[in-house]
């Protein structure tokens, strides 16, 4: 019966055992676009999502306003969760570039750790897909990264549509804010106070202007927690990659938000809620709510996308998508 193993098996292998040369080659599958890799990469994210039981790697999402701090905080994170032992996955999305190749922001990233480093990962990569969406690969990446590292970060910029895109592929979402630039005002105002899970007021080294910062947050967040009634409160922590101050407690802060995920059941629904608003989003960029319609509208897929549990997001996006395209073109 057995006949020699698939290169998707032998991917798959690799990931178990952490192979760094595996996973490198994992994530270039899934940025390729020629048919056969596609089905490699299709099948391979297929077993890796059916893998995926007790949960998995924390991923965690950082996002804020360019230059707040947030590679200097990760960098510093990375040692605080090195100390622990623990291995880390980090993808940065650079804002600059569309589509993949090339587009390696290593120096701009301002990470100083060795790359060489057994248990730390980085991989940046193109920020927008052509129709604007955080890309696929991006979302694939996650998947890869988890499978293989205890932590996985996304490095993200924005404050707007980004934390949206980000919030659907992580259990924490976490917002960088800067002093005295406004961040927080911006970010009130977006409506979107509710998404992050932890707030940072960075640069704590500023002084006053920090505090001042942290004051807004806590005033605004205050506002809307009142809303909220009971679950988790957003912690807002002051931070100085700088003098590496509050690391520590940003570090018990992921740790507190994963707890309270577990024992809350909200893990499995952030997922589902996280799978179907990939999906969705997928399609509707690509074909219009128009094309959506085909295949019966929103409420239709919510129920394909909770049954073909054994499908993988990502097969989910391709097979829906011949779907709509087939009935597009009927007469
Ligand atoms: N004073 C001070 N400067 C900081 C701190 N953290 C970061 N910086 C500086 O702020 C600048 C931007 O830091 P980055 O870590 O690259 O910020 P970023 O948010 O990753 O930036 P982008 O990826 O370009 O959006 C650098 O010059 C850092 O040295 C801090 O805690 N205090
Ligand atoms: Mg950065």
């Amino acid at each position: 019966m057995v006949r020699s193993r698939s290169p998707v098996s032998r991917l798959l292998s690799g990931l178990s055992a952490a192979d760094r040369s595996a996973v490198s080659q994992a994530l270039n599958l899934v940025d390729d676009q020629r048919p056969k890799e596609r089905a490699a990469a299709l099948e391979l994210l297929d077993r890796l999502e059916q893998r995926d039981d007790a949960g998995g790697a924390v991923r965690v999402g950082i996002t804020g306003a360019p230059g707040a701090g947030k590679s200097s905080l990760l960098n510093a994170l990375v040692e605080t969760l090195r100390e622990q032992e623990r291995t880390i996955g980090i993808i940065a999305v650079d804002p600059s570039s569309q589509q993949s190749g090339g587009a390696l922001l290593g120096d701009r990233m301002r990470i100083g750790f060795s790359a060489r480093e057994s248990g730390v990962f980085l991989r940046s990569m193109a920020a927008r897909d052509r129709l604007g969406g955080l890309a696929d690969a991006t979302y694939a990446s996650v998947a890869i990264l988890s499978a293989v590292f205890d932590l996985v970060f996304i490095e993200t910029v924005g404050v707007g549509q980004s934390e949206c895109d980000v919030a659907r592929l992580v259990d924490s979402l976490i917002f960088v804010a800067q002093p005295g630039a406004g961040d927080t005002l911006q970010f009130m105002k977006a409506g979107i106070l509710e998404l992050p899970d932890i707030f940072v007021v960075n640069k704590a080294d500023f002084g006053a202007t920090a505090e001042r910062a942290r004051n807004e947050l806590i005033a605004g967040l205050g506002m809307a927690s009142e809303r909220d009634g009971e679950g988790w409160q957003a912690p807002v922590i002051l931070t100085s990659a700088r003098d590496e101050s509050g690391i520590k407690e940003l570090a018990e802060a992921i740790d507190a938000h994963r707890g309270w995920l577990e024992t809350s059941g909200e893990l499995p629904v952030r997922r589902a809620r996280g799978r179907l608003g990939f999906v969705r989003d997928a399609l509707v960029r690509r074909y219009g709510e128009y094309g959506l319609d085909h295949i019966g509208g929103g409420a239709a897929l919510e129920a394909r996308v909770a049954e073909a549990s054994e499908y993988s997001t990502f097969r989910l996006v391709h097979e829906l998508g011949s779907e709509i395209e087939e009935a597009l073109r009927r007469p």
